[in-house]
């Protein structure tokens, strides 16, 4: 596989408009998106930092993934996304060598992205995504 760089990391916080507060006016960065992703029921807010950017997810339901994480574990870190150049084969690699997969295929995330998650119980306690840019669009 090929990763090209670190595409975002993921923040689980409990209010998003407090944390878009504190990104803004704290670290000087601006909000360029928010958007709500109804099938992993979260809303999210997008940052820049160079090359990278940082998702804050506020959970939409306590019983969906970000809900039942910062129940457990509170804010933080919650999950690190790595572009890739070819996402299939990519998933295909890692599970032919013992990673499970959370995603057996790409979906659609944030942003029009293709994206798949890796379990954490098989990466080092690291929530890992891969994401593909198939979009056209520049990031
Ligand atoms: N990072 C590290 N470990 C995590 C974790 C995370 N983000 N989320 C859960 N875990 C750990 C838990 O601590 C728990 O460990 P223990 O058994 O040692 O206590 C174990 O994984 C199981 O956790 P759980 O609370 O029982 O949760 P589930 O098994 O139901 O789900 C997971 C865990 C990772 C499979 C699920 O959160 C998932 O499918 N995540 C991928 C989708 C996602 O996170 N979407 C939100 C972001 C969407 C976006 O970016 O657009």
């Amino acid at each position: 596989m090929e990763l090209t760089h670190i595409e975002h990391i993921g923040i689980a916080v409990k209010d998003l408009d407090k944390a878009i507060h504190y990104y803004e006016k704290v670290l000087g960065v601006r909000c360029y998106a928010i958007e709500e992703v109804k099938d992993q029921k979260v809303k999210t807010a997008f940052f820049k930092v160079g090359q990278t950017k940082i998702e804050l997810l506020e959970s939409t339901d306590p019983q969906g993934p970000v809900g039942k994480f910062i129940e457990k574990k509170g804010e933080g870190i919650h999950h690190l996304a790595f572009a890739v150049k070819n996402i299939t084969q990519a998933l295909e690699e890692a599970e032919s060598k013992g990673v499970r997969l959370i995603d057996r295929k790409p979906r659609k995330g944030a942003e029009g992205l293709d994206i798949a998650f890796l379990h954490p119980k098989t990466t080092f306690g690291v929530l890992t995504e891969f994401c593909e840019n198939k979009t056209g669009k520049e990031e």
